[in-house]
């Protein structure tokens, strides 16, 4: 069987899997790993999709969503629609590791975070300020509001809901707004953790909060089995809990390409063109992904760090 430990992230992030590999060979545990790979997609600031200064909200505000989770006690920790916290896979730590609970939300996602040492800044940068401003001088037409007409006079809104119409569904979330880390370890031991971090969807409806930071929707880990982490449209991917069906499928003993497959072909049925990938790792070392063909999507990299391939390595693939 392939060697333990193992990193696999979604997207070729390969700066994430050489940090958390880092974090391994230092004796850090797989929770460690996770927490330190989204770490440095949160400085990379991977494609604009993580961390601050990406994907301003309908007021032009960045704010985040991020979760860790590990398998073998099943403890978890998560905080969405965070607001001027860089670190929010490290506040989710510190919901994890300082609360009973499991998620925080907003304004008080922040106040706990202040609490617990993490610095308050402003989540703007000037290319997510020249985002918002394109977007108001383009009428601010909402990505995702629907049957909704806008104040006549403003057409920035207020939206006011119209009767409804049917049209045909097409994902909001594509190509140009889509990269969420998602990490699953698996360290030498064998214990399994898995992780998320996103500032969201670009122009979303403030409040908004997407898959990333669900458990089983953006991530899933459970001991003795293995961990998945899913990405694209949170806004119909966290319907189906993909990560939670992929780990009980491999639970089950499926190969952790089928499982993702099978997550993936789930969501197909409703949503035939939607925007998504997971992948999926198991304890004995074994990891896939799959994908959902839509536009600017045929096929989906992923980054994989174990002793075979020895760096962090593009494995490739191919959309359903
Ligand atoms: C979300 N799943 O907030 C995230 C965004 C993403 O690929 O992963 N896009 O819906």
């Amino acid at each position: 069987p392939p060697p333990l430990p193992l990193v696999v992230n979604t997207w070729p992030f390969r700066q994430t899997a050489r940090r958390a590999w880092s974090e391994l060979q230092a004796g850090g545990s797989a929770v460690d790993a996770v927490e330190a790979g989204c770490q440095q997609c949160q400085l990379d600031r991977c494609d604009g999709s993580v961390g601050y200064g990406g994907s301003p909200d309908e007021r032009g505000e960045t704010t985040l969503d991020a979760m860790i989770m590990n398998g073998d006690t099943f403890d978890v920790g998560a905080v969405a629609d965070l607001r001027r916290v860089k670190d929010a896979i490290g506040v989710a730590r510190a919901v994890m590791e300082h609360s009973e609970h499991t998620l925080l939300v907003g304004e008080s996602a922040s106040k706990f975070a202040l609490e617990m040492g993490f610095p308050e800044e402003d989540l703007s940068t000037n290319s997510s300020r020249e985002l918002y401003e394109k977007w108001r001088r383009n009428s601010c037409q909402p990505n995702y509001r629907k049957n909704v007409t806008p104040d006549p006079d403003k057409s920035c809104g207020p939206y006011k809901p119209i009767a409804s119409s049917t049209q045909t569904w097409s994902s909001p979330i594509g190509i140009d707004n889509h990269d969420t880390i998602g990490v699953v370890v698996i360290d030498s031991q064998g214990r399994v953790s898995a992780g998320t971090s996103t500032n969201g969807a670009t122009h979303k409806i403030p409040g908004r909060v997407g898959d990333s930071p669900v458990p089983g929707a953006g991530a899933y880990a459970a001991g003795s089995v293995g961990g998945a982490s899913a990405t694209g449209d949170g806004d119909v991917m966290m319907r189906f809990l993909p990560s939670y069906q992929a780990v009980e499928s491999m639970r089950r003993g499926m190969d952790p390409t089928l499982a993702c497959e099978d997550a993936i072909r789930r969501i197909k049925k409703f949503f035939p063109s939607f925007f998504g990938a997971i992948i999926c790792a198991n304890i004995t070392g074994g990891f896939g992904a799959a994908c959902n063909r839509a536009p600017g999507l045929d096929q989906f990299h992923y980054t994989v760090f174990n002793s075979a391939v020895g760096q962090a390595t593009d494995y490739t693939a191919n959309c359903l």
